[in-house]
């Protein structure tokens, strides 16, 4: 294909309640908004999962749309035709930009797929129509808050809860929500909050069985995770630390890791995504779709992704509710703590132009 048309689209959506984790606070959530049009006339939709401040990454809504219109758009411009198969290695040249790269080459995908009729679920190989949801719980501002927030997505439905740790609030958090929930599937994670140090006070967690430790340590710290793998029986997993198909490679192979969260977004795309999948369900290392506080765009995409039969453990794909009071798409609904799999051609929904452009904040067509 061709993109005769790219246009690029900041939006700002209010979260219904504040998100902590140990890097900050979200309270609402800017999003970089890609939609292309090719040749033919066909539309293609994906968000680029960049935060506003380069905390959870280094990349940024701002970045992000500089580095696509001044290096990946006319990259790929001057290579002229291609396949969204082929994005990743026209864009290899230019280094880092996962997050950018993964969202032009999924609006380039969605328009492939539409036009071919094909939903990404079936294109990706999904063997699931419907998701298990989890639910990332933010750091709250008492004990007390935290019960009460848990307490009601346990009631709406959702399978598995993940709590926001780091230093000062971890252990305590942890042991309340498992006295109230005994059986409960439940996991933390530290976005980096601890160093090497703390392995002695993490391992005060294994009483809790919790299903994971998402990335404890340093996302560059590969062997203070291996270390730390020995310090604690719960397993690590690791989330910013996975860039790429060669990280995931490398981090199983240094014993860093023994499940690990997939984000389209940091890896570079759905296609770096399966590669992922692939390897670890040949490695039978469990593997679940993170999340990154995404629209209906980005999650119906996810969702896709999540069907997949390596995803063995239930995501951070939460209902449309858990996070605005209005999506931007038709909101996700879950259902006995499940979401569908969209099956329309391509992500397999629109978003509602109208409100998208109440919400926006700048706009550009290339
Ligand atoms: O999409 O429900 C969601 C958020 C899940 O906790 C979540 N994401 O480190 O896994 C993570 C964080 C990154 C984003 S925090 C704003
Ligand atoms: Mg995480």
């Amino acid at each position: 294909m061709r993109i005769v048309k790219t246009e690029l689209r900041t939006i700002q959506l209010p979260l219904v309640r504040p998100f902590r984790t140990s890097f900050g606070t979200q309270t609402s959530r800017e999003v970089l908004m890609i939609s292309i049009i090719n040749e033919n006339g066909v539309r293609g939709w994906a968000e680029c999962v960049a935060m506003s401040e380069p905390l959870y990454s280094p990349e940024y809504t701002d970045g992000c749309r500089d580095l696509i219109k001044k290096f990946l758009l006319p990259k790929l411009h001057s290579h002229g035709d291609f396949l969204a198969e082929e994005v990743a290695e026209i864009l290899k040249p230019f280094l880092g930009g996962q997050m950018a790269k993964a969202a032009l080459e999924t609006a380039i995908l969605d328009a492939q797929l539409r036009e071919q009729g094909t939903s990404l679920a079936t294109f990706l190989g999904a063997t699931k129509d419907k998701v298990e949801c989890g639910v990332s719980v933010g750091i709250a501002r008492s004990i007390e808050e935290l019960v009460e927030e848990v307490g009601s997505y346990v009631e709406a439905g959702y399978r598995r809860i993940k709590l926001k740790i780091e230093p000062g609030w971890d252990i305590e958090p942890v042991a309340k929500i498992r006295s109230i929930y005994p059986t409960i599937p439940l996991q933390v994670d530290a976005n980096q909050a601890y160093s090497r140090s703390d392995g002695a006070h993490l391992a005060n967690l294994d009483p809790f069985n919790l299903l994971l430790i998402e990335q404890p340590l340093d996302e560059h710290d590969i062997l203070g995770h291996a270390i730390l793998a020995t310090q604690v029986k719960t397993p690590i997993c690791l989330d910013e630390s996975i860039i790429s198909l060669q990280s995931a490679h490398d981090a199983l192979a240094l014993k860093a890791t023994t499940v690990i969260n997939i984000k389209p977004g940091r890896v570079g795309g759905y296609f770096e995504s399966v590669k992922i999948h692939n390897l670890c369900m040949q490695e039978k290392i469990p593997v679940w779709c993170g999340g990154m506080l995404e629209t209906g765009i980005g999650r119906a995409a996810n969702l896709a992704l999540a069907a997949l039969p390596g995803f063995t453990l239930p995501g951070d794909t939460s209902a449309s509710a858990r996070y605005f009071k209005r999506d931007i798409t038709q909101p996700f609904v879950m259902e006995n703590g499940y979401l569908t799999v969209p099956t329309a051609p391509g992500i397999g929904i629109d978003p509602d132009i109208e409100f998208l452009e109440s919400i926006t904040t700048a706009y550009e067509e290339i």
